[in-house]
Parts: C-alpha cells; sequence; structure tokens
C-alpha cells in the first residue's frame, strides 16, 4: 500500500551540498517527492519538533544542531514508505550504518546525521503537519 513519511534534510547535509547526492538517492530508492521546503527552525520549533527525546543528555545538542542552518523537509512517497526509508537512511550512528545508505555515505557523527526520517506511521503523520499544510501536500499532483 502506497504509504507517506516526512525526512528532513539536515544542516550538516546542507552544509556539505549533499541534498542534490541524497535525493537523488532517495529518488533511485523508489521514492516519489510530494512535497519539498527550504527552512530554518527556530529553537521553539525545533525543540518542539524533538519534544520525545526532551529528557535525554543529548536534546541540547540537538537542538543547538538542528537550528545551526537551514534544513529540507520532505514528503516522500512510495510503498512501505516508513519501513522503506528506515532503511535507505542506515543506523542513527554512521560507524554501523550499512554499505550504500545515506548515513553511511555522507553523515558526519551521531549527531551530525544527514537526514531524519519518521520511525512510525503515526509519528510521520504527527511530522508531516508539523511542516506542511494541506494545501501543501497534494493527493495526485
Ligand atoms: P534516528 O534519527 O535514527 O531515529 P533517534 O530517534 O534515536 O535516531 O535520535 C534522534 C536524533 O537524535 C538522531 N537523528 C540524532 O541526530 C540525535 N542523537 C541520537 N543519539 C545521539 C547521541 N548519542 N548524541 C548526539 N545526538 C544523538
Amino acid at each position: 500500500m502506497s504509504e507517506r513519511t516526512l525526512a528532513i534534510l539536515k544542516p550538516d547535509c546542507v552544509q556539505n551540498n549533499h541534498i542534490g547526492n541524497v535525493l537523488d538517492l532517495l529518488l533511485k530508492a523508489g521514492f516519489k517527492i510530494v512535497a519539498m521546503k527550504m527552512t530554518k527552525l527556530t529553537r521553539e520549533v525545533a525543540g518542539a519538533f524533538y519534544e520525545v527525546h526532551k529528557e535525554r543528555p543529548f536534546y541540547g545538542e540537538l537542538v543547538d544542531f538542528m537550528t545551526e542552518s537551514r534544513v529540507v523537509p520532505l514528503v516522500l512517497e512510495r510503498e512501505n514508505a516508513v519501513a522503506e526509508l528506515r532503511k535507505v537512511i542506515g543506523a542513527t550512528d554512521p560507524a554501523e550504518a550499512e554499505e550504500g545508505t545515506v548515513r553511511k555515505l555522507y553523515a558526519e557523527s551521531k549527531g551530525r546525521n544527514t537526514i531524519h526520517a519518521s520511525d512510525s506511521a503515526e509519528n510521520a503523520r504527527r511530522e508531516i503537519g508539523f511542516f506542511f499544510a494541506e494545501s501543501e501536500v497534494i493527493a495526485n499532483g
């Protein structure tokens, strides 16, 4: 069944000029780009987006990093999009990521790890709504 998920190309991806390479990899993996924007997160927005990690020791560092420079939120569509995108991005720590995954190829570290992807269908819906209005996520565009 066709499904949607949210990805964010993180500040390290933008700073290191990897946007094109990562988009190419996602397209080659069979994802359709349904919506895309470039934006700079405020501390309030980044903090709210990562609210689930609020108690984790790396939360402050994560908010600092995500507000460092521009990011590219994307809505991606394909069959089993949530699970398939998690496969394509690889493990959180690039040292543990499989060959050919986005993080193996481009991530600098566990924190500066190039791309975010929703980890469940429920979170995908919440995260898509976080960045995109209904009118920007067109059904059959
Ligand atoms: P994933 O992004 O693979 O779903 P999570 O949900 O465990 O990983 O962590 C969310 C984000 O928090 C990661 N993308 C990463 O940027 C950051 N993060 C996770 N663990 C660490 C860590 N030990 N040190 C710094 N940042 C971390």
